[in-house]
Formats: structure tokens, C-alpha cells, sequence
């Protein structure tokens, strides 16, 4: 492998996923190893004995940590094909801003939908729609958050598809299709892309994985 590319990753989280479509973006090889959390390997704490967590992008033998930044690490070292930050600051600002809501919003009630029942749920089945709307309002008419080409943006919502059957067999009456059907239409044209189709996890192998793992204690969180 001529680049010297390994990525620590664990199948189901997020943060990995985006690590894994943009290197598909890139056309970079890179070799793959699955952590086990119970048992995190001696190479996991050595190159981020910081978080101690996944991903860490190891390029010839230096370790990059933190999805957003393992992103723009890699958005700079390949920067000829598929560019996936706006070059123009304040374009690069705003993608920024969206992508930490992504975080913020989106992960957090995506994952209290299937932690959480009765109220509680209905409450998150509303605050995520309410996100998706927003990010809905964001997207526009473009084809990608990006505009035409497939960006950062993209990059860190397109995980969270993953998610929906989950969130709509958690949780009763949910049908995100129909409450964010642009939404919907965005991710099955993101599912067109290799790159994306490849790193996305199967949707009932990450539900029976949630089913078993996260709603109990002492697991790691996506
Ligand atoms: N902010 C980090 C989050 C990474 C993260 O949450 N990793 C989880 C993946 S499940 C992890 O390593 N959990 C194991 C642990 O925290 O011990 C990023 O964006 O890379």
C-alpha cells in the first residue's frame, strides 16, 4: 500500500462512516481494522491514548483523531479529486456550522428516540424532525448541501440514513419519508455514490445491533 493508510474504526459508528466515505471520495486505499471496545487494542491507545477512541486515521504512521478533523486532514493531504471543503472562508465557516449541528442536534435525539420511551420519545421523534426540517431548509433546491458537488456537509448527515429504519421501528408512527420527503430524496441520490453505499453499514445488522448493545449500560455510545 503506497500511502501507508489504516483507519481504526468500529462498523457502526458514524464518525467512522464519514471517515470512510471520504477516502472513497478520494480514491484512497487504505487498510481497515476493526476495535473491539472491551479489549481496545495496544495500537487504539497508543495513537489516541488522548480519547481512546475511533477513528484514528494512522498515515504513515502518524495518527490523526476526530472525525472533523481526520475529514480536513484528508480534504488536504488529497486535495485534487473531489475537493470536499469549500475553498472560500466564509463557504467553509458555514459547512463548519453545519456539520457541529449535525452533531449536536441530529446524533443527539437521534439516539434518544431508541433510548427513551412514552413522552420522552415523542419529544425526540419531534426535536429531529424539527432538524431535519431545518437541514431540509438548508439543502434547498441544490443536489447537495455542497451545491453540485458532494461535500463536507454531505459527508456528515449521509451516516445518519443509516439510522432510519432504526429510528422508525423504535419508535411508532414514524415515517421520515413522509414528514421530510426532500430529505429522503437526497439521501437515496447520496446512496448512488459508491463511495457512500460501500462505508454505510446494512440498516437491520445496525438495528439488531442497537437493539442489543445500546440500551443497556457500559456499552459504547454512537
Ligand atoms: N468526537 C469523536 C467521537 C468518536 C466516538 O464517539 N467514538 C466512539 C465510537 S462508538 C468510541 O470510540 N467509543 C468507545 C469509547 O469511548 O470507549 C469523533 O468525531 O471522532
Amino acid at each position: 500500500m503506497a500511502e501507508q493508510v489504516l483507519l481504526l474504526d468500529f462498523w457502526p459508528d458514524p464518525s467512522g462512516v464519514r471517515i470512510r466515505v471520504a477516502l472513497r471520495e478520494k480514491g484512497v486505499e487504505y487498510e481497515y481494522r476493526e476495535e473491539d471496545f472491551q479489549n481496545k487494542s495496544p495500537l487504539l491507545l497508543k495513537m489516541n491514548p488522548v480519547h481512546e477512541q475511533t477513528p484514528v486515521l494512522i498515515h504513515k504512521g502518524k495518527p490523526v483523531s476526530e472525525s472533523l478533523i481526520i475529514v480536513q486532514y484528508i480534504d488536504e493531504v488529497w486535495p485534487h479529486k473531489s475537493p470536499l471543503l469549500p475553498t472560500d472562508p466564509y463557504e467553509q465557516a458555514n459547512a463548519r456550522f453545519w456539520a457541529d449541528y449535525i452533531d449536536k442536534k441530529v446524533h443527539y435525539f437521534g439516539r434518544s428516540v431508541w433510548e427513551t420511551t412514552g413522552e420522552a420519545q415523542e419529544s425526540a421523534k419531534k426535536e429531529l424532525i424539527h432538524c431535519f426540517r431545518t437541514l431540509k431548509g438548508e439543502l434547498g433546491d441544490k443536489t447537495y448541501f455542497g451545491g453540485d458537488r458532494f461535500g463536507l456537509v454531505d459527508v456528515w448527515l449521509i451516516p445518519f440514513y443509516g439510522w432510519f429504519y432504526t429510528l422508525e421501528t423504535f419508535a411508532a408512527n414514524f415515517s421520515i419519508a413522509e414528514e421530510c420527503p426532500k430529505l429522503v430524496t437526497w439521501a437515496q441520490r447520496c446512496m448512488e455514490r459508491e463511495s457512500v453505499s460501500k462505508s454505510l453499514p446494512d440498516q437491520h445488522k445496525l438495528y439488531d445491533y442497537i437493539l442489543e448493545h445500546e440500551t443497556g449500560q457500559n456499552q459504547p455510545h454512537l
